[in-house]
């Protein structure tokens, strides 16, 4: 049977970084069945294009995952499928919350044949099965003989061929400049970043996350040993491509058990399997100066911070207490000495927030190292306990706000201002932050160190941006690029006086060293 993978576009960015659940469902697929996989990010696809695809590839599964933000798209594409004649499972964190919608059964119709609920690892090879003998069931549930839910293990973890898997649509420097940037630094032909998993699951219960609920607070983790081969396996990779890969630990909480993260961390360096790397850390674990030395020389480069609000009210409210606001400053400053930068996430609407949380949190932002700052708004997704609550509070103006996803749009009315006013502090917060004067501030704060990570600076807040304000097409790049002209030609310029000083020092050289960017490697 021929299977198809498919998750919907977000409809607001490119993604920079494939899906991890499709590689994951691909690699633990039953032999004897093909699996094509597409990425609408990647790969645009309207309805009429996948019902198409399914009738000439002579398709017999289509699996669709997707958040809430996607679902309806999600939905719309499972409708096109079916009416080709062919069924669909969906999985994801959406459809685990609320089946009975993917199934028709809560007043709406029918848009999967049948639904993977929570982690499918295991799962998936019976629904495989099932499809193939046209027995697919209604629901697929994870739980053991005595019908208790089953989380995996993660021990042993599948090998995902990333050597022969193809990336192209993946790779972030642009076609044209590809040939140029393999000769420079380290050779930067390519650059993918690719996510990979260390373990699962978060005990903390943040009232807005979907986390805990779904991965449940039983932390697990892959060995050591997984982690490292698969690292290895991606340096290999770029290698072979004269390019750059990056890993995204998509893990909720990277350092959970800090005791396991530093163990890993050194098992990385000690068998060079550095590569740059982002991941999600909660800003209490931090602390730990130990690790964040680890993370800085196991090529750690940026780092995910839920900050959520610099107002240990709201964190109580959102049950986030364990931030404190008060120790930001310091966490920050301990990446910045190491090099590490973060990507600092807040939430606007908040219980607590009033008009002018937006400058209040600059003020704050302005203090600290540059990072990259993000702003949204509190979102009550299906079935986490703040749903729940503004629900029995009444205070949900779109309770299935999804359906007709808008993005930076409230859902619920907040306490101390109105759904206008709290729009219009996240637009204040990106508006100030990614502007190309705040753009070149950021860029020029950094004069002192070396010009990668300027470079990495500016490329990180020119993709960033584009998560607010509309960046996707040649000519808002155009416009992006026309805009921060002046802070893209100084550091050109400085890499290019860089470049010819490395070619008159050794000319033999075919490279040159831009910066200190690239993590030590052992080849
Ligand atoms: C990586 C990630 C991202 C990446 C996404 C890009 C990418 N290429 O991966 C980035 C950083 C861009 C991102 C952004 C956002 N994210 Co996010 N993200 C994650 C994260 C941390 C990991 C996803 C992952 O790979 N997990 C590991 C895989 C193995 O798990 P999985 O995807 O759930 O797949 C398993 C099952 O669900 C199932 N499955 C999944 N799909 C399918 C399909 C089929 C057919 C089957 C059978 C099974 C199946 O099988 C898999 C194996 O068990 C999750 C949290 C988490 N731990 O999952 C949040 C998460 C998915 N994100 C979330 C949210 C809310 C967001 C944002 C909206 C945040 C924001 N406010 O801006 C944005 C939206 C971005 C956008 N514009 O699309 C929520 C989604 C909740 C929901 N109900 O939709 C999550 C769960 C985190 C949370 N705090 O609640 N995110
Ligand atoms: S710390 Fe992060 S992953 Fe864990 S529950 Fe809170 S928001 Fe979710």
């Amino acid at each position: 049977m021929r299977i198809l993978l498919y998750n919907p576009d977000n409809g607001v960015t490119r993604n920079f970084m494939p899906h991890l659940w499709m590689f994951l469902l691909q690699a633990l697929t039953p032999s004897g069945h093909e699996v094509l996989l597409i990425d609408g990010n990647a790969q645009p696809m309207d309805e009429a294009g996948i019902a198409r695809f399914v009738r000439k590839q002579r398709i017999g599964l289509v699996g669709i995952g997707a958040m809430t933000r996607m679902i309806a798209k999600a939905y719309r594409m499972a409708d096109a499928v079916r009416a080709a004649g062919v069924p669909v499972v969906m999985g994801g964190p959406h459809v685990t919350e609320l089946p009975d919608e993917a199934l028709g059964r809560s007043g709406g119709p029918r848009h999967a044949d049948a639904v993977a609920l929570g982690e499918d690892d295991e799962t998936w090879p019976q629904i495989v099965d099932d499809a193939a003998r046209g027995e697919l069931k209604d629901t697929y549930a994870p739980v053991d003989e005595t019908g208790k839910e089953r989380k995996p293990p993660l021990q042993p973890y599948p090998s995902i061929p990333w050597e022969s898997i193809k990336l192209d649509q993946f790779n972030i420097v642009p076609k044209v400049a590809g040939p140029l940037l393999g000769r420079v630094g380290g050779g930067w032909r390519t650059f993918r970043i690719i996510p990979v998993e260390s373990g699962r699951g978060c005990p903390y219960g943040c009232e807005f996350c979907t986390v805990t609920g779904f991965f449940g607070d039983s932390i697990r983790f892959r060995t050591n040993e997984s982690v490292v081969n698969e690292l290895l396996r991606l340096k290999a990779r770029a290698r072979n491509e004269d390019g750059q890969i990056a890993v995204f630990f998509i893990d909720d909480n990277f350092a959970i058990n800090i005791k396991r993260t530093k163990s890993l961390l050194r098992a990385i360096i000690a068998a060079g399997a550095q590569v740059y790397w982002v991941a999600q850390i909660s800003a209490n674990l931090l602390r730990d100066e130990e690790l964040v030395d680890l993370i800085s020389a196991s090529g750690g480069k940026w780092i995910f911070i839920g900050m959520e609000s610099i107002d240990p009210t709201n964190l109580a409210s959102v049950n986030k207490g364990f931030n404190k606001p008060g120790e930001y400053a310091a966490v920050l400053d301990r990446l910045a000495q190491r090099n590490v930068y973060a990507i600092t996430s807040f939430i606007f609407g908040m219980d607590n927030d009033t008009p002018g949380v937006a400058e209040r949190t600059l003020q704050q932002i302005r203090s600290w190292p540059p990072g990259l700052p993000i702003f949204g708004l509190l979102t009550p997704l299906p079935a986490t306990p703040l749903y729940k609550r503004l629900e029995a509070a009444g205070r949900l103006t779109r309770p299935k706000h999804w359906q007709e996803f808008v993005p930076f749009e409230m859902a619920h009315t907040p306490l101390k201002m109105t759904i206008p006013q709290a729009h219009a502090e996240v637009n204040y917060g990106w508006a100030c932050s990614y502007g190309p004067e705040e753009i070149a501030k950021a860029v020029d704060s950094l004069d002192h160190k070396p010009l990668g990570y300027r470079i990495n600076i500016l490329v990180a807040r020119l993709c960033f941006r584009g998560i607010y304000f509309p960046q996707m097409g040649r000519l808002a790049w155009v416009r992006v690029i026309a805009q921060n002209r002046r802070t893209i030609f100084k550091l050109v310029r400085e890499a290019l006086v860089a470049w010819r000083g490395a070619l008159s020092r050794n000319p033999d050289s075919p490279r040159s060293h831009v910066g200190a960017i690239a993590p030590t490697t052992k080849r």
